[in-house]
């Protein structure tokens, strides 16, 4: 099987920052059920076809999407693969739309749409012989055009993807299961070329619905100075890090023996930053006691520094906040590395990141065995580093060595 060892380009996130991403624009119409939901009045232009509960006339979708999760407002796209080189990778046109009915958004795709991007899949088996990729994802269509718009927030990314193959069809492609034209490929497979998926069953898991909230809570359990003299405090990282011109935040109370805390809502703006520099911004808040030395119940950074922090299994808890993602690129690479948006607890143990479930948010200790210091000097600048996670396998054949 040595002809289906992929020696596609290996990427990484390398120039993904530098590229820019193509406008995207409405493709060919050819979403099945272009009545009610059609917003452009003529079939060639409409890009809102109303899924798989279509009942009117007309072909029956021949590439379905289940969504998971809440679909209201939600529109699916097909966005094709605009490069599989490192320096380019990205999307180019959403060629199809579609509003899902009963959580399935279905497509009646018949030929490749003009302006697709074809491309080598695996010049050194199959040399000339090419395919386009389409990636199915759901978004927030905001303005309810059917289209995406690029400050519309991305809800999840399919990791089985919409494939156009080439005649003549390699041979060995064919012996398992591809057809020419139109396939489905799961990505989420680790070896080997990527399997044949059902194009009438291809899942999306829309896992970067941004979580709006986050609690965390546990025990006081610290000795001295009495629980009446400390305060409970959510501080932004970048105050930790030094910087004074951020003064608010989102949680300062008298600390309890058994205390809950509950963020809610995006940080403001000057929490924000991109920390690990992989163009998605975001915040960290570091949940810790103060000694509350001048009895105002508020926490006085200069003058009333940080006594424990909060930790789980003997690590400092941390809670992040990820920008909700609106590109395509990200957005595909964010699903690769498995995590979310909005609001993640998360422990930060020698560089790597581990996200925690809400039963270890809700059973934090903050005692003298769990201090800050092990936070502020895990990272430059006192914060720590989501790179590690964050650089995600952008192209489905990196997984090299697939044999
Ligand atoms: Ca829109
Ligand atoms: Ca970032
Ligand atoms: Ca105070």
């Amino acid at each position: 099987m040595t002809a289906l060892t992929l020696l596609l380009p290996l990427l990484t996130t390398t120039g993904l920052l530098g590229c820019t991403h193509g406008k995207l624009v409405k493709g060919d119409d050819t979403a099945v059920g272009d009545g009610g939901a059609d917003t452009a009045g003529d079939g060639g232009a409409d890009t809102a076809g109303d899924g798989g509960g279509d009942t009117g006339s007309g072909p029956p979708p021949n590439v379905v999407v289940d969504l998971s999760g809440d679909a209201g407002g939600r529109v699916v796209g097909l966005a094709n693969l605009a490069s599989l080189d490192s320096a380019a990778f990205g999307f180019g046109a959403v060629s199809w739309t579609a509003v899902p009915v009963d959580g399935q958004a279905g497509f009646r795709v018949e030929t490749l749409p003009v302006d697709a991007v074809e491309f080598e899949l695996d010049p050194a088996s199959f040399p000339g012989w090419k395919s386009a990729l389409f990636m199915p994802f759901a978004f927030e269509d905001d303005n309810g055009d059917g289209l995406h718009d690029d400050t519309e927030v991305i809800t999840g990314t399919s990791t089985t993807w919409l494939a156009w193959f080439e005649a003549p069809l390699p041979a060995a492609l064919a012996a398992l299961g591809f057809s020419e034209g139109w396939n489905a490929l799961d990505l989420s497979a680790t070896k080997g070329f990527p399997p044949a998926a059902d194009l009438l069953h291809i899942p999306l898991f829309q896992s970067l619905v941004p979580r709006e909230s986050l609690t965390l809570s546990g025990t006081w359990e610290a000795s001295s100075p009495s629980i009446h003299e400390v305060g409970l405090a959510l501080m932004p990282g970048s105050v930790i890090a030094g910087d004074a011109g951020v003064t608010d935040w989102f949680y300062d109370a008298p600390m309890a023996a058994s205390w809950s805390a509950t963020i809610k809502g995006p940080p403001p703006p000057d929490h924000k930053a991109d920390i690990d520099g992989d163009g998605v911004t975001e915040a960290v808040e570091v949940p810790l006691s103060y000694h509350d030395l001048n009895h105002d119940g508020s926490m006085d950074p200069t003058t009333e520094p940080p006594l424990y922090a909060a930790c789980s299994s003997g690590r400092v808890v941390l809670a992040w906040y990820v920008d909700p993602i609106t590109a395509l690129d990200q957005a595909w690479g964010w699903t690769m590395q498995g995590v979310g948006t909005g609001w993640l607890g998360l422990v930060n143990p020698s560089g790597t990141v581990e996200l925690l479930d809400e039963d270890a948010l809700s059973g934090l200790v903050m005692d003298e065995s769990c201090a800050l210091a092990a936070t502020a000097t895990a990272a430059p600048a006192g914060l720590p580093s989501l790179r590690a996670r964050a650089r995600p396998v952008l192209s489905p054949f990196s997984t090299a060595p697939r044999r």
